[in-house]
């Protein structure tokens, strides 16, 4: 199943990505973040937070990793940066996704059925046309809930009034 998404996830990012050199209205960059903080159990306990959440790292975007045997701990998180993409309708868009931490093998732009990867220190542009105004997710579907941003196509009305 797993398998037959990636390769249908595949089939998507040829068509929606395209090479450098199409002309667009608007170049956007994103990346994809990891934060990470470490901390001695000494300076401050481990919280209980999976006690009250136990289901807080199902979604894969947060994690918390319990002291080692030096009393250390971490949390971490992955978002997309920027979490608001703002393009204006009837715009053709080249989003350029440059993965530094992590890899997203099934990110998609709700509303406008793309689907691709973004792995890390590679670019994977996605280019279309923003004909449907309003406000879309953008998924990373490995790294939920943390990893979503929000895509915001201003109605061509919005630009004249
Ligand atoms: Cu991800």
């Amino acid at each position: 199943m797993r398998n037959a998404f990636h390769l249908a996830a595949a089939a998507l990012v040829a068509i929606s990505v395209s090479a450098q050199g199409d002309s667009v209205d608007r170049i956007i960059t994103i990346t994809s973040v990891e934060y990470e903080m470490r901390r001695s159990q000494e300076r401050t306990p481990f919280p209980d937070t999976l006690e009250t959440y136990p289901d807080l790292e199902a979604g894969g975007g947060y994690r918390l990793t319990p002291p080692d045997n030096t009393g250390e701990w971490r949390a971490r998180s992955y978002q997309w940066a920027p979490g608001v993409i703002v393009v204006n309708e009837g715009e053709r868009v080249a989003l350029e996704f440059f993965g530094i931490n992590g890899d997203h093998h099934s990110t998609l732009i709700e509303g406008y059925d793309l689907e691709f990867v973004v792995r890390r220190g590679e670019l994977t542009r996605v280019v279309f046309t923003a004909d449907k105004p309003g406000l879309f997710n953008v998924i990373c579907a490995e790294h939920q809930p943390s990893m979503t941003a929000q895509l915001l196509v201003q109605p061509a009305s919005a630009k004249e009034s």
